[in-house]
């Protein structure tokens, strides 16, 4: 049956020291460009409109944030990159952040959000790369689904995978009308609870 979020809890936020909370079931990270909705798909598959703080300005996200899902795995909202306007400083930061994070061998799971409607950038290669050198196990959605005709969603987003050199293959996504968002739910289940994992998670 279909797996269902059932409760969504904002645990902490980290910055640099990581000072990150108990390990949990499963840890699937969101990673994208800044404003590409990592924090509104957070919203959209929670069913819960503020959990994830959300924002029409780039870099509002700027620390690791926690969201404990069913109690049992955590969804984990990260800072955005490639916000042209981000002083070098914060840039670095970024970057600091984020290899912490990645090396920290935590990320059970890395979603990477890419537009729609735009060609992966140099920084969504090198964010692909991490995921590949670091071998973390990803899913490649492509969001805002809602700014192309229905008809063209579903190549638009595989010919996204296949330019940033993955298998051509990724979710067509809206936080504004819920597309997609079974399909990932049901991949997100299939990560917390695999086959063999002895529980009826999702009944
Ligand atoms: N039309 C449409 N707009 C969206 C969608 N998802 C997000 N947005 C809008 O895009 C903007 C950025 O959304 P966020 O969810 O804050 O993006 P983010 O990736 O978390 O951004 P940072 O935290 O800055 O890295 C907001 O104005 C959202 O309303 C979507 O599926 N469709
Ligand atoms: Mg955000």
């Amino acid at each position: 049956m279909a797996f269902t979020v059932k409760t969504a809890e904002f645990i902490t936020s980290a910055g640099l020291t990581l000072e990150l909370p108990p390990p949990a079931r499963a840890e699937i990270a969101v990673v994208g460009k800044s404003n590409v909705g990592k924090s509104s798909l957070i919203n959209s598959l929670t069913g819960r409109n503020k959990l994830a703080k959300i924002s029409a300005t780039p870099g509002k996200t700027k620390l690791i944030n926690y969201f404990l899902l069913n109690g049992e795995f955590y969804l984990v909202d990260l800072p955005g990159y490639g916000f042209a306007k981000a002083p070098k400083e914060e840039q670095k930061k970024w970057g600091e952040l984020m290899e912490k994070y990645l090396s920290s061998g935590r990320v059970s799971h890395l979603i990477m959000l890419i537009d729609i409607r735009h060609d992966p950038t140099e920084l969504d290669r090198q964010m692909f790369g991490y995921m590949l050198y670091y071998g973390i196990p990803y899913t490649l959605v492509a969001t805002k689904a809602d700014k192309l005709a229905k008809s063209k969603r579903k190549q638009a987003a595989n010919a996204l995978a296949k330019k940033l050199g993955a298998p051509p293959y990724a979710t067509a996504y809206s936080s504004e009308t819920g597309d997609g968002r079974a399909e990932l739910l049901e991949r997100i289940g299939a990560i917390v609870c695999p086959p063999d994992c002895g529980d009826t998670n999702g009944e």
